[in-house]
């Protein structure tokens, strides 16, 4: 069995988990990941009883039930770079006993849906759409730092991506990674989009979002809009997806990104009143998880 040195990763003084502040046995194996901390309260509102609040920088944590089932929400800020982070502390919360450092010798599997919200990037896709990453893009290359990414991601989905979209050499290399089929399935039911996903490595210029600063491809939007690959589109640009499904495939856990389409960047609308329709996602997700 693997053992994990202090500097490796690092238990506070309470005995809880470096950034995430919880212990072993406030884990649930059925998380709501959210990316704002403010949120979680939301999803907690659903909740039949609480039994712990923990909060430490953009890490959010309430855990309870929902109709009886034990469930927690966790919020993980923004960017794959807070996915990695949450991924490892979980699976550590899951699978490392915390007295010896030593992994454990039976392995326990999580069920990880992150909610969000996105920017869609297909007419088939309005704003108020629920769409599932059944396949994430990582412009982030997180996943790239792991051994055995090769072995789980759509190495030629990758390549016809790249040579349609003329992909920038100097930008880190896109992964493609599946959603847990079995989440997408039950959580998807037949009332969501499955869509195809870009976990972008920053909200303006890595969408396509032009300021004050020209960008290096200002054609790349258009290239992705047009990209097909069998059945597949590219339907939505949001930030986190593609590290969660990518770290919890090689741990063995499963995952899978729901978000509500809040804006639309084909016509350059935007709808700030999306409360309601990520409410309602919360809610579906919370019965069938
Ligand atoms: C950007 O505004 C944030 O919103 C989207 C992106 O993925 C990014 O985290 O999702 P959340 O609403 O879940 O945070």
């Amino acid at each position: 069995m693997k053992h994990f040195p202090e500097s490796e990763f690092i238990i506070n003084a309470d005995g809880s988990a470096f950034h995430l502040h919880l212990l072993p046995e406030q884990l649930r194996d059925k998380v709501i990941l959210v990316g704002d901390p403010g949120r979680v309260d939301l999803v907690a509102s659903f909740f039949d009883t609480r039994d712990f609040e923990v909060s430490s920088r953009e890490f959010h944590t309430i855990g309870g039930t929902y109709k009886g089932k034990p469930v927690m929400c966790l919020s993980h800020g923004i960017g794959t770079d807070n996915i990695d982070i949450v991924v490892n502390e979980l699976d550590a919360l899951a699978n490392i006993d915390f007295a010896t450092r030593y992994e454990k010798p039976q392995f326990r599997q999580l069920t990880l849906v992150r909610v969000g919200t996105s920017g869609g990037l297909q007419p088939h896709v309005p704003i108020g759409t629920p769409v599932i990453a059944e396949k994430a893009i990582g412009f982030d290359g997180v996943l790239n730092f792991y051994a055995g990414r090769n072995e789980i991601c759509d190495l030629d989905f990758e390549k016809a991506f790249c040579e349609a979209v003329k992909w920038n050499p100097l930008w880190a290399a896109p992964y493609v990674v599946d959603s847990d089929p079995e989440l997408v399935a039950r959580i998807g039911g037949d009332d969501m989009v499955r869509g195809v996903t870009i976990s972008a490595n920053g909200f303006y210029g890595p969408q396509g979002r032009e300021l004050r600063l020209p960008l290096a491809d200002p054609e790349l939007n258009k290239k992705i809009e047009a990209f097909k690959y069998g059945r597949y589109v590219v339907t939505n640009y949001e930030m986190e997806s593609s590290a969660l499904a990518g770290l919890s495939k090689l741990m063995g856990h499963k995952a899978m990104t729901v978000c509500s389409i809040i804006a639309n960047r084909v016509a350059h609308h935007a709808n700030p009143n999306y409360k309601t329709a990520v409410s309602d996602l919360i809610q579906t997700v919370l019965e069938r998880i």
